[in-house]
């Protein structure tokens, strides 16, 4: 296969692509700017070392001196956990300039399906996605994750999207531009921190198998676009609504506040609800990234055949 000339796939991910071996995409952003140091790196190991368990190699996907790495190596993720909001927020709209200039860039759940996809990686784990903000009937603040999952096939195993966002025209948009939205064991949208969100996803599927075999389904019928796997916070870390909503709600008054606007917002969001919420979300955040890519790994697997 002819790879980009931009692109570096890691040895070890290389070697597994080549012998049809599952590989999960993981992003870069979640470590840079999603979580503090060193709880980000400890993480993203973490997570690493799940995705191993269960039977999958992970990629950990970032841009480095210009380069689009398809596996970063332990030192990359040490340098981006402790590089923090110092590096580049990286979306679509980012890569090229990135690139001619040789700098450095966090991958978002746009960028990741990009560069996974070039590397012919097809599941990807993270935690939340990007969506519809609330009031983008005025601001137009939509994520650009949504026009990459209607455009990549790459599946995305989160654990729906925070209510930070309104999630009623997330589902909307997602609608309209074709992307399946698929619950893991449920057909509730699951709203991150919490398992409810009072929102339908179009289907339940509830193993690995029926996931792969509905991408596998995708893909065969030439579809370009992703698809979403909404996967439950495991219950014993879901947190209490009451007091994820009045964080969330303080978070968002303080950003209009603030004057907060464009690829600021999200980052800001996250890092206030954390900070009202004494650190208790950071952990439920932490487990529901393990859960997903425990998913995303199994599923990964059953799309490989082994
Ligand atoms: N939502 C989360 N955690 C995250 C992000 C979103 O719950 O870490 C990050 C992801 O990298 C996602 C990006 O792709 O923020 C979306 O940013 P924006 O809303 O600016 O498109
Ligand atoms: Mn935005």
């Amino acid at each position: 296969m002819a790879l980009n000339k931009y692109l570096d796939v890691s040895p070890e991910v290389a070697e597994a692509l080549a012998n049809g071996r599952p590989v999960v995409a993981l992003e870069s952003t979640i470590i840079s700017h999603g979580m503090p140091y060193p709880q980000n790196v400890e993480t993203a190991l973490a997570v690493e070392n799940i995705i191993r368990e269960n039977g999958a190699t992970p990629a950990t996907i970032a841009v480095i001196g210009g380069r689009l790495k398809a596996g970063c190596t332990k030192e990359e993720i040490e340098y981006l956990g402790k590089a923090g909001t110092n590096v580049t927020k990286a979306s679509r709209r980012d890569l090229a300039v990135l690139c001619a200039r040789g700098q450095d860039g966090a991958t978002t759940v746009t960028t990741t399906m990009i560069i996974a996809h070039m590397a012919g990686i097809k599941v990807f784990a993270t935690g939340g996605i990007g969506g519809v903000h609330r009031g983008a009937e005025t601001t137009m603040d939509i994520s650009a994750d949504l026009e990459e999952l209607a455009h990549t096939p790459v599946m995305v195993v989160c654990a729906g999207a925070k209510s930070i966002l309104d999630l009623g025209l997330t589902l909307e948009y997602l609608e309209t531009h074709g992307v399946p939205v698929l619950g893991y064991g449920t057909r509730e949208l699951p709203a991150f921190y919490t398992r409810h969100s009072g929102f339908s996803v179009d289907y339940q599927v509830d193993t690995p198998e029926e996931l792969a075999a509905a991408f596998r389904a995708s893909l065969e019928l030439g579809f370009e676009g992703g698809m979403l796997v909404t996967n439950p916070i495991p219950e014993e870390y879901s947190m209490d609504p009451a007091v994820i909503n009045a964080a969330i709600d303080e978070a968002l008054a303080q950003a209009k506040a603030n004057g907060i606007h464009g690829k600021e917002t999200t980052p800001f969001l996250l890092a206030k609800v954390k900070e009202l919420t004494g650190g208790d979300s950071l952990d439920s955040n932490i487990q529901l990234v393990f859960n997903n890519a425990k998913v995303a790994a199994q599923t990964a697997a059953c799309l490989a055949g082994k």
